[in-house]
């Protein structure tokens, strides 16, 4: 069989950076004696290895090089047909016992885990490089901070690490000597990326991670989903944080009045664009500034939630994204970026469904086969992506790298939903906010496999990446909001709610910034709001609609709450509650209980 992933044989100097600390040292020689590499490489994050290695991967023809003019510095990767989403069927939460991992986790016992994973990786490794990737989410002087060490047999994966955090030197030197140290265990290896052989295991209890069979980011860059959001929300509880699938942006008014703010969305409903949201000219004098566009890592401190985010990268989804939607992601995108799964054109730029500008006459698609706009298949994959440094970002908050976190005056829930949930509402309190985040749905999208467009109950955007029990996860945000003497207000919105005509209502984009100024108004006591079964919902004069053309019908429609698709969802609360099969707490089933009351009345 081909070897997918041939060794390389780096120049003196480069990939010999062994760090010093013993536990390190001998977890890479097991893996060593078991995957059987025909070498290692140790790399220090310098710009020599990263020189090293991108030559590499364009022999490999792993990276196609983009036109240095119209992209500088930038490459595209194809990966196999058959990998190009997270896998959830083949995602496991490896805890002693299944109530540990829960009703919404697939378990496995973690003895018969290892085992079968260590007969996957026996010699599979042979004919290739072992990398070891040192790396640490969260800023380098945060107290959040953690260490991680990723082993892999991609190139493409090293050097999408070296994009999405710190990694190197600085992940080393952090760790230290002490064999006791607490860092994260990561294994990787592409094997033969064969479906049926596609494992992405977790076992937060030795803060490990073993992911076989893929190469596609979410479900290899083990940084990501499996570090800062499965075993992180394991350690999170243990320690009294919280790891949430969320982005953190900064509002600063006309006055230099600035707040931060944390959102949870579902994989794939824009929370990179609300990151980095452009106000629309009515708003002249605002600023809203990216924090984090997918994890926030929080901690209590005087009573407030301060966030970081741990990432050092945006792995965005591409296709949709241009001038209008995103500029700033645009921007973040010009140079320095891999692509995914996007199309090439026959001038080395990259092209995908909804750039700006007209299609090419001709281009190569993400599979590799000519492409004209007469073909029936996309050019890019609908979860084609872009991993891009977060330092291209034109609106990166100047605090991001602010080691005691942000502090957040509000926390967002919202998903995609066509219909019932209105455009904004604010819940009573704490524990009124954690139903809401614990009852939340979304319609799917193409970043994960499996059927696009059915709503699914999501609480907190956290079902694929929540790595214990979910009843003890709702738990930990009741305890955490008890703690809490400022807790941040709690709203959810929708932007894709739909009219009879099967058209969204709300432009979304930049005009959600009409929406953030109602929830920053409210979070400074400041603004109207009317009592409603569901929650605090703006009134019509209480949204600053100025210079925005839009219907008052189509405003009344965004804000409507219909009592008969109230009833249907309220049953869908319940639904979801007693499918988790009892371990919801008292709190929030009283919380549904206290819904249906409202609406009796
Ligand atoms: C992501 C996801 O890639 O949530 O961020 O799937
Ligand atoms: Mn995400």
């Amino acid at each position: 069989m081909k070897n997918i992933a041939p060794a390389i044989s780096p120049p003196a100097g480069i990939g010999d950076s062994k760090p010093g600390n013993q536990a390190v040292l001998d977890w890479v020689h097991e893996v060593e004696l078991l995957a059987k590499p025909e070498n290692v490489f140790w790399c220090d994050g310098s710009e020599r290895e990263h020189d090293c290695l991108l030559q590499e991967a364009m022999r490999q023809n792993v990276l196609i090089k983009l036109n240095e003019k119209k992209v500088p510095r930038s490459y595209l990767h194809r990966s196999n047909p058959n990998d190009v989403a997270r896998v959830e069927q083949f995602t496991f939460i490896c805890t002693p016992t299944k109530a540990e991992a829960g009703p919404t986790n697939n378990w496995s016992d973690p003895a018969e885990t290892y085992t079968k994973l260590q007969g996957m990786l026996t010699g599979a490794m042979s004919g290739r490089t072992l990398f070891v990737v040192p790396y640490i989410m969260g800023p380098p002087d945060s107290p959040l901070t953690k260490v991680g060490f990723e082993i892999t047999d991609s190139i493409y994966v090293v050097l999408s690490m070296r994009i999405m955090t710190r990694m190197g030197a600085i992940a080393v030197k952090r760790l230290g000597n002490d064999p006791a140290a607490e860092w994260n265990r990561g294994v990787h290896s592409l094997l033969d990326v064969d479906p049926a052989r596609r494992l992405i295991c977790h076992f937060p209890q030795d803060n490990a991670i073993i992911s076989v069979g893929s190469g596609y980011g979410g479900n290899v860059l083990l940084s990501k989903k499996c570090f800062a959001l499965r075993i992180g929300s394991y350690l999170a509880r243990k320690q009294g944080w919280m790891a949430e699938h969320m982005l953190i942006l900064g509002v600063e008014s006309p006055e230099g009045k600035k707040h931060y703010v944390a959102a949870a969305f579902p994989s794939a409903c824009g929370k990179t664009n609300f990151a980095m949201l452009i106000p629309p000219k009515h708003f002249a004098g605002w600023k809203v500034t990216t924090v984090g566009d997918d994890i926030a890592w929080m901690q209590i401190r005087d009573g407030r939630l301060f966030a970081v985010n741990p990432e050092n990268g945006y792995f965005g989804v591409v296709p949709g994204t241009n001038c209008k939607s995103n500029p700033n992601a645009m921007k973040s995108i010009e140079h320095d970026s891999l692509y995914t799964n996007v199309a090439l054109t026959d001038d080395g730029d990259v092209w995908w469904e909804g750039k700006d500008g007209p299609p090419p006459k001709h281009a190569v698609d993400w599979r590799g086969n000519d492409w004209t706009p007469d073909s029936k298949e996309k050019a890019a994959h609908p979860n084609s992506r872009f991993t891009a440094p977060v330092r291209n970002n034109p609106v990166l908050d100047p605090d991001f790298e602010k080691g005691e976190g942000l502090p957040i005056s509000a926390i967002i829930f919202g998903g995609r939903r066509s219909n019932t949930m209105p455009l904004v509402f604010q819940s009573f309190d704490w524990e009124h906010g954690v139903y809401l985040g614990a009852t939340m749905a979304s319609e799917t999208t193409a970043a994960a496999t499996g059927a696009v467009g059915q709503v699914r109950r999501d609480p907190m955007a956290m079902l694929p990446f929540c790595g214990y029990n979910i009843g003890d996860y709702f738990r930990h945000w009741l305890a955490i909001g008890k703690r809490l003497t400022n807790p941040p207000l709690i709203f959810n919105v929708n932007w894709f709610r739909k009219g009879e005509s099967g058209k969204f209502l709300w432009p979304g984009f930049g005009d959600n910034m009409r929406v953030l100024k109602w929830i920053i108004d409210r979070s400074e006591g400041s603004n109207g709001a009317l009592k409603s079964p569901i929650g605090w919902l703006p009134g019509l004069h209480d949204l600053d609609l100025a210079e925005l053309e839009i219907d008052h019908k189509c405003v009344d429609e965004l804000l409507e709450i219909d009592h008969e698709d109230w009833k249907k969802e309220l049953a869908e609360h319940k639904k979801f509650f007693d499918s988790l099969g009892g371990v919801v707490p008292k709190e929030l089933i009283s919380q549904c209980e206290q819904l249906a009351a409202r609406f009796a009345k």
